[in-house]
């Protein structure tokens, strides 16, 4: 399933004008990941140049925290690899736990759909297990999900380009979602679900919020990395919410 969530944003950046609706048509959109999407993200993949994919990776400091809490949560700290069944299972063990938890007016049929097309699912993993060994390691998981986001944001950027307010209004987020998170409104959303609305609260604080959207670099690379740092500091508060040593399973 992270897979495959992964690879719809990546359908996203290749989609043509006109089938924007796609989501809600499963079998156009399982035909076009197949004959359009996938062929088109590995023959991307197989141009980048790897070597310095890794290099800028490891200058901007990003170790992909929530790679290694996604494979500790499936298959345990011990664990280097995971099959391709466990990692289908515990896709399924994710969200049913989201489903349970976040209120009922997020829609989260979109995050729940799974590819039940087996042969969808067996392309999009033999797309991830570049080195063919039939699972998935840590560091190869990685390193490819890093170049596949380096691809979309390239895609993206090139196809609409970044806006010339874009960077000022990400910094201005720092101040933005506490004040949101702070009115009447969200108070009222979120009152059948005090633990996680005050969990939020707790760790998205202003700090933390600055340090992820200052000086944020207008590129793919530097898209990547704001990206990586969000989904590293998401991951960190379901791990918080989901499996922390105080959840009482509500
Ligand atoms: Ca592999």
């Amino acid at each position: 399933m992270r897979v495959f969530a992964f690879c719809l944003t990546f359908a996203n950046a290749f989609l043509p004008e006109g089938m924007a609706d796609f989501p809600n048509n499963p079998d156009v959109a399982i035909n076009f990941m197949k004959t359009i999407v996938i062929p088109m993200a590995k023959a991307e993949f197989d141009s980048l140049d790897h070597e310095q994919m890794h290099r800028e990776m490891e200058a901007d400091n990003l170790d992909m925290r929530f790679v290694d809490r996604a494979f500790d949560f499936c298959v345990g700290e011990d664990r280097k690899d995971i099959s391709f069944d466990e990692d289908k299972e515990c896709s399924q063990r994710i969200v049913a736990m989201i489903k349970n938890e976040v209120p009922d007016m997020i829609p989260t049929e979109t995050f729940a759909n799974q590819p039940e097309d087996e042969e969808l699912r067996t392309m999009l993993y033999k797309l991830f297990d570049v080195d063919k060994d039939g699972k998935f390691s840590r560091q190869e998981s990685k390193n490819v999900l890093y170049c596949y986001m380096r691809i979309i944001w390239s895609k993206i950027i090139g196809m609409y380009g970044i806006p010339a307010d874009a960077i000022a209004q990400l910094s201005t987020l720092s101040t933005v979602i506490p004040e949101a998170m702070n009115t009447d409104e969200a108070r009222v959303y979120f009152q059948e679900h005090q633990r996680l609305y005050q969990k939020f609260q707790q760790h998205f604080n202003q700090e933390r919020l600055t340090n992820l959207f200052q000086e944020v670099e207008p590129t793919s690379r530097g898209i990547t990395k704001l990206s990586i740092n969000l989904m590293d500091e998401f991951s960190e508060f379901a791990e918080a919410v989901y499996i922390g040593s105080d959840y009482d399973g509500r």
